[in-house]
Order: structure tokens, then sequence, then C-alpha cells
């Protein structure tokens, strides 16, 4: 009993000391990476690189990454993970190093929990590492939506400044690829989901300090995953432990503020407030449709910086309200490193959001058809809708355990009618059944790919009338019908294309980014 002790105190005393990329501590370190994503690559990869003895263990096969593992001498298991496989069991490995995507309930975290073996995510191993080519500041973005433009944004803003930044983390670009990048940044903007941040400590050598860091925004999503609000809440709210400089919260949403409040961050930290209505004191916010910055000047007391003007962003399609919104928390973070606000204004000039963002896919016989594919939870909806009227509405998807019953009795008196697509089809029926009796409700009945969208563009295309939008908005994730949500907002392109001919089309949707799943 004393000597297991003693060798459970040698373990954890190892794993504390590993917080640089050059400590001799990862050489002969067992650990089992799950997953062989994005991530359980990039993990895999950087502990074989680092002289540890990786085997990674994931539910499904993966050729392409099974034989780079197999060059770079860590092994592979595909096996169902549930129940334990006997030979993660039997490796005793040292550390297990999990993918976003295995709930905090996976019968192999469990295990870990009941057998003691430290669980670390992606994250935690990409900052104690972050060294390995100069060590960055961290900047963090948390929030339901919002979190990638954001992300864009700030990148964007933080480069004008002529400053070496890199975007990453659930934008698609594992943090480790990023650290490990042999250009070196001086500054990575990392997009944090809750998953991640679940799997992240608060302190100790695992625990991140960012130079900055904000949470958007918080509502209804991932409850399936985390189990409860609170614990997604919980999880989002970790984005601002330890932070250095500046802690930006939304005005409009209480739950970020009081966050920031509960938040155990370093001395001479500010909580900085972003809005869309006059800013205070250390605010970003807008008056007479100027963006300002009332937080990073010394006499802030009696005035403001100006950024941009909401006229100057009307043209790029960026005078939305949510989109201002991520624009001046963007503006936040690039200020918070003194990024001059000149730099600002004219990188905001150039500009563009991705596609599958409240784009305009044609307009044709005055009907508009603007995809939102990237509208995956009620919230991005909600955000979406507020912005046309009358609209015949593409809803539906994995509702991921999220009730979309508000959402719908909210928007009743703006909608012409709803086209409803997806799995969870019933709950939405139903919905709409109770609050708007009356509305044409259109169903998708078909569950096959190639048919869904086609189906979705003919029905709405029957009822929309002049004057319209049909707005694919769906409130809901992608993976019961599509690859992800980029493939959906794809094929509705393709259908209203097919539907109206070449001459409606405004835009190709081909300028995705790549890894968008949802
Ligand atoms: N796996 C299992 N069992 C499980 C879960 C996963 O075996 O219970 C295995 C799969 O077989 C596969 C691997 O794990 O081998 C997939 O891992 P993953 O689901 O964690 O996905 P990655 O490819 O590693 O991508 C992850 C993020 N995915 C998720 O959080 C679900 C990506 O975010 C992120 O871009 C990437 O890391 C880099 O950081 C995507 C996402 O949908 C875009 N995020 C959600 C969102 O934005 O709402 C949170």
């Amino acid at each position: 009993m004393a000597a297991e002790l003693t060798d459970a105190a040698a373990g954890a005393a190892r794993l504390e000391g590993l917080t640089s990329w050059h400590a001799d501590g990862w050489r002969d370190l067992r650990v089992a990476v799950l997953g062989l994503g994005v991530t359980g690559f990039a993990v895999a990869d950087t502990l074989a690189e680092l002289g540890s003895r990786v085997t990674v263990y994931a539910a499904s096969p993966d050729d392409e990454r099974a034989r780079i593992l197999d060059v770079i001498g860590v092994d592979f298991v595909v096996h169902p993970l549930d129940p334990v496989p006997d030979e993660l069991a039997a490796s005793a490995p040292d550390l297990v190093v999990v993918s976003p995507g295995f709930r905090p309930d996976h019968p192999v975290l469990r295990w870990a929990a009941s057998t003691g073996v430290p669980v670390w995510g992606d994250i935690e191993l990409a900052w104690r590492v972050r060294d390995k080519v100069m060590a960055s500041e961290w900047m963090l973005v948390t929030g339901t939506n919002g979190k990638t433009t954001t992300v864009q944004l700030a990148a964007t803003l933080i480069a004008a400044g002529g400053v070496r930044v890199a975007p990453c983390g659930n934008i698609g670009v594992p943090v480790l690829d990023a650290v490990r990048d042999p250009a070196g940044y001086d500054v990575l903007v990392v997009e944090l989901s809750s998953f991640q941040l679940h799997h992240l400590p608060t302190s100790g050598p695992g625990a991140v300090h960012p130079v900055a860091s904000v949470c958007l925004n918080l509502a209804d999503d991932h409850y399936d995953w985390h189990g409860s609000p609170g614990a997604y809440r919980d999880a989002k709210a970790k984005v601002y432990a330890n932070t250095k400089v500046a802690c930006v919260y939304n005005r409009a949403d209480e739950a970020t503020r009081s966050m920031v409040e509960d938040a155990e961050v370093e001395e001479g930290a500010r909580a900085i407030g972003f809005g869309l209505d006059t800013p205070g004191p250390s605010d970003f916010g807008v008056v007479d449709g100027i963006l300002c910055d009332r937080a990073f000047l010394e006499d802030r007391r009696t005035a403001a910086l100006e950024l941009t003007t909401l006229e100057e962003l009307e043209p790029q399609g960026l005078a939305v309200p949510h989109v201002v919104a991520n624009i001046l928390a963007a503006a936040a973070l690039a200020r918070s490193i003194d990024v001059p606000v000149a730099a600002i204004h004219d990188a905001l000039a150039g500009f563009r959001l991705d596609a599958h963002r409240i784009q305009t896919v044609a307009t044709a016989g005055g009907i508009r058809w603007i995809d939102d594919s990237k509208a995956t939870n009620p919230h991005a909806a909600e955000a979406s809708l507020q912005a046309f009227g009358p609209v015949v509405w593409i809803v539906g998807g994995l509702l991921k355990g999220v009730d979309a019953d508000a959402l719908v009795a909210r928007h009743v008196p703006r909608l012409r009618a709803a086209v409803v697509i997806g799995a969870d089809r019933a709950a939405l029926v139903e919905a709409f059944r109770r609050h708007a009796p009356g509305l044409p409700l259109l169903e998708v009945e078909t569950d096959d790919t190639e048919s869904v969208m086609p189906d979705a563009v003919a029905l709405a295309a029957s009822v929309a009338e002049e004057g319209d939008t049909v707005l694919l908005a769906p409130a809901a994730a992608s993976m019961d019908q599509f690859a992800d949500y980029a493939d959906r907002g794809r094929r509705f392109h393709e259908a209203v294309r097919d539907r109206l001919g070449e001459e409606g089309h405004d835009q190709p949707a081909s300028d995705d980014p790549p890894g968008q799943a949802d």
C-alpha cells in the first residue's frame, strides 16, 4: 500500500513538473490519447515528438491518420471504448489526454476518475508546451455564438497592428499545431468550446493565464453533453480564470458579467464591457452610429476613441447587430494589447464574414434566399430571425437536448410559413402546432442527404411571396443529415441554384474554411 502511494505521489510530481516543451519528464511518459480526430492526432504527434509512449484509442478507424501514427511510432487501438478496453486498463497509463467530443460521463473517463489516472484536454497540454518556438500571449474566446467570427476579427485586427498572430482552437486548427508552428507567434487567439473548457484546470501548472479573455454570450446549447445548464455555464465561466489584463464581457448578458465578478484573475486585470448601447468608462459601445473604445485611453471619464461607424460597416454586411457586438468584443481584445485605433479602423474595412453566416444566396422574384446554416442553436437563429421579416423559415436538425419551444413562440408574428427538416422534427412540429395553429407548416419527411435541401427549397418556394425572405436558420446541429453545417449550407445553395437557375444566384459557397463541423 505504502509503495502504491509513493508511486502515485511520484507520478503526480512528474506531471506537475511538465510545464515546458524542454522538460525531461515527457520522455517515456505513458499516455493514452482518446480520439483520433483533429485533436487526437495533434496530441499524439506532439507527444511522440516529445518522446512519450503513446497509444491512441478511438471508436472509429481513420486509415490515413493511422498510417502516419504507425510511422511516428504511436500505437492505435480501434475499440467501442464501452466497456473500457482491457489493454487500456492493463497498460496503467501515467496520463490520459482526451479529445473534446468525449462526454464527461464517458466510460473511459469514469474509469480514469475511479483509478486516479489524471486526465488533461488538448488545451492544457498546449499550454504546458507553449514555449517550444516562443512563448506567445494567449487570448481566449468563448460564448454560445459568435466565437469563430470574433476570433477571426480579433486576429485580423491584431495582425493590422504589426503583431504576429494566429487564430486557433475550436475554429478548426488545434492549439498544439499553432504552438508548434516554426513561424512563431506573439499572440494566439484561441477559440474554446465549452467541451475544451470543461477539461481545463483553473489553477496549478496546467491553468492558462491569458492576457485577455471573453465570453460573448450564454444561451441554451450542448446540455446533452454537459448534463445541465449549470454545468454548461460553469465550463464557460472558466475562460476568465487568471486573466492578466482584460476580462471582456457582454453588457447585454448578465451571465457573462457575473462570470467576470466571480473569476479569480491576476492583480490589475480590468473588466471591460461591450454592447450596442452608449459605453460607460471602461466600455466599448455605440454612440450615434459610431463604434467607440471608452476603455483603453487615459481620459476615459470624458472621452472615447472612434473605431469605425455603422455606415462604413454596412456595405460589407457587418452592420447587423450581433456582428457589431462581435466587432466590439474583438476590438476590446486588440486594444488590450495596444493595437492602434487607426489599424483597427483600416482592418475592418477589409474584413469579410465567412460563408453560411447570414449569406445572401439569391434574390429572384422579390424573394431573398438567405443561408445562415451556421445558426446551430436557438440563440443564433434568434439573431438571424430578428434581422428579417416576413420569413419562410427552414428550421430543424439535431436539437442537442435544447428546447426550441420559446424561440418558435417568440417569432410566430414574423413568419409566413415554416419548413421543418431534421431528425428532431416532432418536437418542432408540436411547437408550431401549439403556438401557431394557423401557420402553413411544411415537413420534409425524407432523411436522405441528397433530397433534404431540394425538398425544403421546393416547399419554401411553394409558399414564399414577393417581399419575403426564405431563411435557412436551423437552430439545430446538422450531423443527423449532413456532414457539418457547411455541407448543409452548400446543399442549400445548390438546391436554390437548381431551382432558380444561375441568374438569381448571387454568391457561390466556395469559400468554406476547413474543419467546420458543428
Ligand atoms: N470519439 C470516440 N468516442 C467519443 C467521442 C469521440 O471514439 O465518445 C472519437 C472519434 O471516433 C474520433 C474522435 O474522437 O476519432 C473525434 O474527436 P472530437 O469529436 O473531439 O473531434 P476533433 O476532430 O478532435 O475536433 C475537435 C472539435 N470537435 C468537437 O468538439 C466535437 C472541433 O470543433 C475543433 O475544431 C477541433 O477539435 C480542434 O480544436 C468542432 C465542433 O463542432 C468545430 N465544436 C463544437 C461547437 O463548436 O459547437 C464544440
